[in-house]
């Protein structure tokens, strides 16, 4: 039986108890302002962030982790365990999944299998609670990599920027042409596809793009029956619980989370955004 560590990169924005946890090794991405890079999560929480965003003049940008810091953790977790399996924000929106492989290769001593999320925050926060939860109870890489995977056909999410200057700034988003002429006209709802950021629909008015993402969520719910589910808010937390309030009446079985953009996905998301992510699991 594999001894197997799950590692994961600080976009998963974990809660406490899974940053915590012996198995799950969190690698940060940076948020840099002007000339100073800051660890998210570890140097820079998600309110410290927000705060300084409104603060200073010049918008911040990002870096995923260097080669090193990965190779530094997956030589360190050789020494008690044989394989990793390393879980990623979307590999069409960071470099990060791509240096964690690359990492990976570099090191002996120690399997470690990438696992694309395609996704980001507490979606791909889901796959890191499974993996670990699995690992603990002892199965193997490929009934984890396979568990992994059968998640994905149900994982999804659907968010809304305030405004989408942010993420037309950072090229992050696809197939968004038309939409940029009238980047402050429009509140459209984005989600992933082929592990990219794109329009799903344009909706003029931030009420009735909330309205049609929680109609996605019903639709999702009623298709696969038990689902978790996740509010995730970039600085909205009472605006955040309002909205799991609604869907916690319409599904009072689910178990339905609150989470947050934190600096990295911020940055290029922008203060007020909102979304609502799910998986079956
Ligand atoms: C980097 O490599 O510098 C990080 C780039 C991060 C790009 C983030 C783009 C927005 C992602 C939104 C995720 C929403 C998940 C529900």
């Amino acid at each position: 039986m594999a001894n197997i560590a799950i590692v994961t990169d600080s976009t998963a924005y974990l809660p406490e108890e899974m940053v915590k946890k012996e198995n799950v090794t969190v690698v940060p991405l940076s948020v840099i302002f002007g000339d100073t890079a800051y660890e998210e999560e570890t140097e820079l929480s998600a309110d410290a962030f927000y705060e300084m965003l409104q603060k200073q003049e010049e918008l911040p940008t990002t870096s995923q982790p260097p080669l090193g810091k990965f190779v530094d953790v997956y030589e360190s977790l050789a020494n008690d365990y044989e394989a990793v399996i390393s879980i990623h924000l979307s590999s069409g929106i960071s470099g990060t999944y791509q240096t964690a492989l690359t990492a990976g290769e570099a090191v002996d001593g120690i399997e470690v299998y990438g696992f694309d999320s395609e996704i980001s925050c507490m979606p791909q926060g889901y796959y890191v609670m499974e993996a670990s939860r699995m690992a603990e109870e002892g199965a193997d890489i490929d009934d984890i990599l396979q568990r992994l995977n059968d998640m994905k056909k149900t994982t999804d999410a659907y968010f809304i920027v305030d405004s989408l200057h942010h993420l037309h700034r950072g090229g992050r988003l696809t197939g968004a042409e038309a939409l940029v002429g009238s980047l402050l006209q429009i509140k459209p709802v984005l989600h992933f596809e082929d592990k990219q950021i794109v329009p799903f629909e344009k909706v003029r008015t931030e009420k009735k793009a909330l309205k049609r993402v929680l109609d996605l969520f019903d639709q999702a719910a009623s298709i696969h029956g038990s689902l978790r589910a996740t509010v995730i808010h970039a600085n909205r937390p009472e605006k955040a619980e309002t909205v799991k309030q609604k869907m916690q009446e319409k599904h009072p079985n689910l178990t339905i989370d609150v989470s947050c953009f934190g600096g990295v996905i911020g940055t290029h998301l922008g203060e007020g955004s909102i979304g609502i992510g799910w998986c079956s699991f």
